[in-house]
């Protein structure tokens, strides 16, 4: 066929380094920019593909997050602007390591396997971060879509969580939004908006919030967005990507993981401060107190502020939803205990990885879910956003009750339920924190952070080590989930785990304790178990 001859031709001109191997791991394609050329083209080839079978728009995003500016990478988002299903990312990892003249073959399989009808039309929509090499790495992704006859549409730089919001708005038939970004900011910035009118004792200084944008995309749309908040978030933005390095010192990630403010930023004791990653899918809080302590309000904070609020919510609409926050093994184990013991909410854990996370809060009317390291969201079930619209429009309810609809309805809104958003999340966090008139201190002193220390460990091969749990355990090697054991056992209020990374040749090891020398002890003792 005519359109195989096209992609054999195409393909030479985006050839595999010989020897290269890529595993689609736990988001994506990710690696040095250099090595990424045949990815991103075969990427393309595949997205194709993938949407012939949905019948539906795919997204493809150029992205390496938060990893440093010379990486690059790649995920593919599918009709509901979900993660790509993962019988898919074996196909990616068997299109990607195929050997240049193997290319067909292997796309050929995958079109028989999956009983693709190869007349149906294509869609897909590709976005990139802002690394110098996105521009042309999009544009292999672009050649890959084109050589199999599919249709595109590029739509620059944006966000991640932005794609990932066009193209649920596209196979909705606009049902989700306007599938563009002025449609996404009005959305999310009129729901806002809608969830702030009624906060007047809202002082200019509580409207105030310091933001580091990691030098990246999210900076750039946060200026884009402005005005579409009508002054009722004032952002000083830092890191705007007009002088420092993506992510150098900075970042949701450098906070996160060394608990500490990103460089350069003069930051005034109490003031509200959050830090996106690198393509704004991730966000943490943090401000210092007058001592100059730094307090970090990571992703379990604000699992535990907006499942408390939406709680809150649904009690006084007396609705009978049910309500879950979904973590991993990295959730601090304090806020583990606040929310089933205090909170009475209903807590799950799975493994590392949003797309586990989100399958889980699926599963309930109302699932919050969040990695300690600040990527997540909320879902509602369709039969709850039905309940809720039916109560904010029924003209028989009390004050109360209606109004605890509408603040619902308006939360669904300023929510991208396709994602983790930092944008979105910072909206909401926002929204919360001004209704309930709260300042950052108060919503820090909800409950208090174990101590706790996350270590890298370099091995020969990481894939040894076998896990179970939610990765709370180490099954293999021998031995090790024992040693683990007998050293958690010294220490007070201890935990500890480890498992391979999904992104990094490395051995994560994390270890909490009631303090801060006892959470490092134990972290260094169980690296030292690994070996
Ligand atoms: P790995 O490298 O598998 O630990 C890291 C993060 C995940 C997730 C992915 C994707 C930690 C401990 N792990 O995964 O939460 O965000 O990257 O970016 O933060
Ligand atoms: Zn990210």
């Amino acid at each position: 066929m005519a359109q195989f001859q096209e992609v054999l031709k195409q393909s030479a001109l985006h050839p595999k380094p010989a020897g290269l191997v890529l595993q689609y791991g736990t988001s994506g394609f990710r690696t040095n920019a250099k090595q990424l050329d045949h990815i991103m083209f075969r990427m393309g080839l595949l997205a194709t593909l993938r949407s012939k079978k949905t019948k539906a728009t795919i997204g493809v995003m150029v992205t390496a997050s938060h990893n440093p500016e010379e990486d690059n990478g790649v995920k593919l988002i599918d009709p509901m602007g979900e993660m790509v299903t993962q019988d898919w990312e074996e196909h990616a990892t068997q299109l990607a390591n195929a050997d240049q003249e193997d290319v067909l073959t292997v796309l050929k399989n995958i079109i028989e396997k999956e009983a693709i009808n190869m007349s149906q039309e294509a869609n897909v929509f590709v976005g990139k971060d802002t690394r110098s090499s996105s521009a042309s790495l999009s544009q292999a992704v672009l050649d890959g879509v084109s050589a199999l006859g599919g249709h595109s549409k590029d739509y620059g730089l944006v966000t991640t969580p932005q794609l990932h919001y066009m193209v649920c708005c596209q196979n909705t038939q606009g049902k989700y939004g306007e599938a563009t970004v002025e449609g996404y900011y009005t959305k999310f910035c009129q729901a806002f908006i809608q969830l702030t009118k009624n906060t007047s004792n809202r002082t200019d200084d509580q409207k105030h919030l310091c933001l580091d944008g990691a030098n990246g995309i999210g900076a750039l749309k946060v200026r884009e967005m402005e005005s579409h908040l009508k002054k009722e978030l004032q952002i000083s933005l830092n890191n705007d990507g007009s002088k420092g390095r993506l992510n150098h010192q900075c970042g949701a990630d450098y906070v996160k993981v060394q608990q500490k403010p990103p460089t350069g930023i003069k930051i005034n004791p109490g003031e509200r401060c959050c830090s996106f990653d690198g393509d704004a899918d991730r966000i943490v809080y943090y401000y210092t107190d007058s001592e100059g302590t730094f307090h970090l309000l990571d992703g379990d904070k604000m699992a535990t502020l907006i499942s408390t609020f939406l709680k809150e919510l649904l009690t006084q609409a007396g609705l009978d939803l049910k309500i879950a926050v979904v973590q991993t093994a990295y959730a601090n184990g304090s806020s583990t205990h606040y929310l089933e013991n205090t909170m009475k909410v209903l807590v799950r854990c799975t493994k590392t990885g949003v797309k586990h996370l989100h399958h889980v809060a699926q599963e309930f009317d109302v699932g919050v879910y969040f990695e300690a390291n600040g990527h997540g969201t909320v879902l509602f079930s369709k039969a709850a956003e039905e309940k809720i619209q039916q109560l904010a429009e029924d003209t028989n309810v009390n004050d109360k009750r209606k109004k605890a609809a509408l603040l619902l309805r308006n939360t669904i809104n300023v929510i991208n339920q396709t994602v983790g958003d930092a944008i979105s999340d910072m909206l909401l966090i926002e929204a919360i924190l001004a209704i309930k008139g709260m300042t950052i201190q108060q919503w820090d002193t909800i409950y208090t952070d174990l101590p706790n220390r996350q270590l890298k460990v370099k091995v020969a091969d990481r894939r040894v080590i076998d896990t179970t749990d939610a990765e709370r355990r180490a099954v293999t090697p021998a031995g090790l989930q024992e040693a683990i054991d007998n050293l958690v056992k010294k220490y007070r209020q201890a935990r500890s785990f480890v498992r391979p990374s999904g992104t990094e040749d490395v051995v994560r090891v994390y270890a909490e304790a009631d303090t801060q020398e006892s959470a490092d002890a134990l972290a260094h003792e169980v690296s030292l178990a690994v070996y």
